[in-house]
């Protein structure tokens, strides 16, 4: 039942407010935004051509079943998922009963509440990987945070560590000082954004680890509403987020990525340069990429993605 088509650009008679290399986010009204996953892939930070059939769906369901299972750690803009039943009630819609049919939507969209967006992005590692392990390997520290000695890399950290970063305008995010993430926040928000972070980072991880998956890092992203804080974006999925399998982490190697391994191990077995463009994928490329993603969900959810994705 696996369809091999994807979906990588939406044409919806709503206004877009922001749209990153894989999801976007459309307004719906002064208080709701539809929050929609597309099937685009970003491998060496470049955007393919081709899609990945059903990793939008698999992305949206990940982000689902944690705003589930996190709702007690703190509130998250999540109104309901999916688009039709809160939209049918709502004044702009009936404006565009088109978008009541749209098939492109099904299993991929969220309606959220529209947030103040802190302007900060709330990371948070257990283990040591990607920048954090270059910037260790060079200062012994992670963005100012220092570390014991002689931590090799993928190593787990002795408790989890947040470590902020802004938007760049440019390109990459960069990391920021705690003291300058309290600048930008005001301090008493930064401190509630940070123990929630660090919470559902130890909440997400155990309940991974029960299912053997390592969760090296994510980033949240949360905003204001009302004065509260609420987590906000996607959630601890493996665009966000470093998915280990726990069978073949071994500290001292660069552990695979649970989805993407696939993808960059074709791409670095091409003569490709890694500045766009990117080469054409081939379709055995994105259908084991596909599946990749949605055995993650299956291993992490215990759902079979079928059945999960079927029933929207
Ligand atoms: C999140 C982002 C994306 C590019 C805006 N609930 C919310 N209220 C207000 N703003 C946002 C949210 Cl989630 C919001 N981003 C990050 C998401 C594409 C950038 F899908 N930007």
């Amino acid at each position: 039942m696996t369809d091999s088509s994807s979906i990588t650009e939406f044409d919806l008679p709503l206004q877009k407010v922001a749209s990153g290399k894989v999801r976007e986010i459309y307004e719906l009204d002064a208080e709701h935004l539809l929050f929609v996953a597309s099937d685009r892939i970003s491998a060496f930070d470049v955007v393919m051509a081709q899609g990945i059939p059903g990793k939008g769906k698999v992305l949206t369901g990940i982000s689902l079943f944690w705003f589930d299972q996190l709702s007690q750690v703190c509130p998250n803009h999540l109104v309901t998922p999916g688009w039709k039943d809160s939209l049918k009630s709502r004044p702009r819609w009936i404006e565009h009963p088109s978008i009541g049919e749209e098939e492109s939507l099904v299993g991929r969209s969220m309606v959220v509440r529209r947030l103040e967006m802190l302007p900060v992005e709330f990371v948070v590692r257990g283990y040591l990987a990607g920048s954090g392990w270059s910037d260790y390997s060079k200062t012994g520290a992670v963005c100012g945070i220092p570390l014991p000695s002689g931590l090799k890399q993928a190593d787990r950290l002795p408790e989890p560590i947040f470590t902020p970063s802004t938007k760049a305008t440019t390109g990459h995010d960069e990391n920021i000082s705690e003291d300058q993430a309290a600048d930008l926040c005001g301090p008493e928000i930064l401190k509630t954004a940070k123990d929630y972070a660090i919470t559902l980072y130890l909440r997400a991880s155990e309940f991974a680890a029960e299912r053997g998956i390592i969760l090296a890092d994510t980033k949240f992203e949360f905003g204001l509403l009302d004065g509260e804080v609420v987590l906000g974006d996607e959630v601890l999925t493996p665009d966000s987020s470093r998915f280990w399998p726990r069978s073949s982490w071994s500290p001292g190697e660069s552990p695979p990525s649970f989805d993407k391994q696939y993808l960059r191990d074709w791409l670095e077995s091409s003569d490709w340069n890694k500045e766009p463009p990117p080469p054409v994928l081939p379709e055995e490329v994105t259908l084991q990429t596909g599946a990749r993603y949605r055995e993650a969900f299956e291993q992490l959810t215990g759902v079979s993605f079928d059945s999960f994705a079927g029933g929207r």
